[in-house]
């Protein structure tokens, strides 16, 4: 199939459709999906009191988490071919809430703020620490986390921060190097080095050119327990 004329999740519904039990924290409804509806806004949190509040979506959810500016929103709008779902910007924390979107298929995605925004106020990036927290360990239905790296950038410390706090709940994550269309062909072949250990379990992906966005749907069937 090609990758432009395949269907949002395709892979995912065909998953769910066979698959036996769920796994992760805890079974989220039955995890359906609403084939036909279009992917939009199903809640918004936007403090750490609203985890807990928070509507369940009915859906096992998977969070996209990285660094601000890396292309959270940009992969999800991708991965929903939905251009302007999630907001994006040239300037770093466009996105201050988490954003938990739905759609036709069998798993709910979530747009996290970024992390390290230097230009951020000290009150400002405590708050959205906070909120990221607080739904990392208080969000029901998340199952796992695509952790999104800049592909001129690397692994940071903050990443491995988040990949750490991540393996402390028990949270199965999976790294998505994004923007590699901004890659010379000799910065690419490098990329391996540069990712070391963490290569293997990382999947190259670029909203530009739509690569790797079918094998970021699988993972996130993979993470939300539906393979
Ligand atoms: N060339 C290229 N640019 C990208 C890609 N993904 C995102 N961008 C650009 O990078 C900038 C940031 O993208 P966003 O998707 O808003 O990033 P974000 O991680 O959601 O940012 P915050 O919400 O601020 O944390 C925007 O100008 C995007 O157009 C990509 O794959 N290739
Ligand atoms: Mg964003």
């Amino acid at each position: 199939m090609n990758e432009r004329g395949s269907e949002p999740g395709a892979s995912v519904r065909r998953a769910a459709a066979g698959r036996s039990g769920s796994g992760g924290r805890r079974a989220a409804g039955p995890s359906v999906g609403h084939p036909g509806r279009e992917w939009d806004l199903a809640t918004a949190i936007a403090d750490p009191d609203g985890v807990r509040r928070g509507p369940d979506v009915g859906l096992p959810e998977v969070a996209l988490a990285g660094r601000s500016n890396t292309g959270k929103s940009s992969l999800l709008n991708a991965l929903t071919r939905r251009r302007g779902l999630a907001r994006t910007s040239s300037t770093p924390g466009r996105t201050q809430q988490v954003l938990v979107f739905a759609g036709p298929e069998p798993v709910a995605l979530a747009d996290l703020p970024g992390y390290g925004w230097a230009r951020a106020s000290r009150g400002e990036r405590t708050s959205w620490a906070r909120l990221i927290d607080a739904y990392l360990r208080g969000r029901e239905a998340l199952r796992g986390l695509v952790v999104v790296i800049d592909a001129r950038r690397g692994i940071g410390p903050l990443d491995e921060e988040m990949l750490a706090r991540a393996a402390a709940l028990e949270l199965p994550w999976r790294l998505v190097v994004t923007k590699v269309d901004k890659l010379k062909r000799a910065e690419r072949d490098r990329l391996p080095q540069v990712l070391g250990e963490r290569a293997p379990a990382a999947i190259l992906f670029s909203a530009r050119t739509g690569e790797g966005r079918d094998d970021v749907w699988r993972a996130v069937a993979d993470l939300a327990g539906l393979r």
